[in-house]
């Protein structure tokens, strides 16, 4: 779990355009957008997914929530609008265990389902 490749980006051991950071969370760009904005909000502390953050610690949920508005207002798009959205597990189409928030932007996205 402390080697993930969010970790190596983390640590500046492989290259990524981090674009937010804070004490608590750090943000960059997904390899493989799926809009024309698409940034990953990673929590500095390590939970595989949401199932293993404690219900007594929605604060660590809340941080990436509120990092990803932050950003979107820095950068001008919040008015327009913005999508995030968690995966977890299988079905949800999680494919990197370490708990990470996306944003997606810069155009309208269509609603989605199954
Ligand atoms: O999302 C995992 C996301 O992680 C997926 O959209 C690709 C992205 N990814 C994987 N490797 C990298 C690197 N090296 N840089 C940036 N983004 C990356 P999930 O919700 O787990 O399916």
């Amino acid at each position: 779990m402390s080697d993930t490749i969010f970790h190596k980006i983390k640590n500046r051991e492989i290259p990524s355009e981090i674009v937010f950071e804070d004490e608590h969370v750090f943000a960059f760009r997904d390899i493989a957008p799926q809009a024309p904005v698409h940034v990953l909000f990673v929590p500095k502390q390590d939970f595989a997914t949401l199932n293993d953050v404690p219900a007594d610690s929605p604060e660590i949920i809340g941080r990436l929530a509120t990092a990803a508005a932050t950003y979107a207002k820095r950068e001008g798009f919040a008015e327009n609008g913005y999508r995030i959205v968690m995966n977890c597990n299988g079905d949800g189409g999680q494919t990197v265990f370490q708990i990470h928030l996306h944003l997606l932007a810069g155009a309208p996205l269509g609603h989605f389902g199954a």
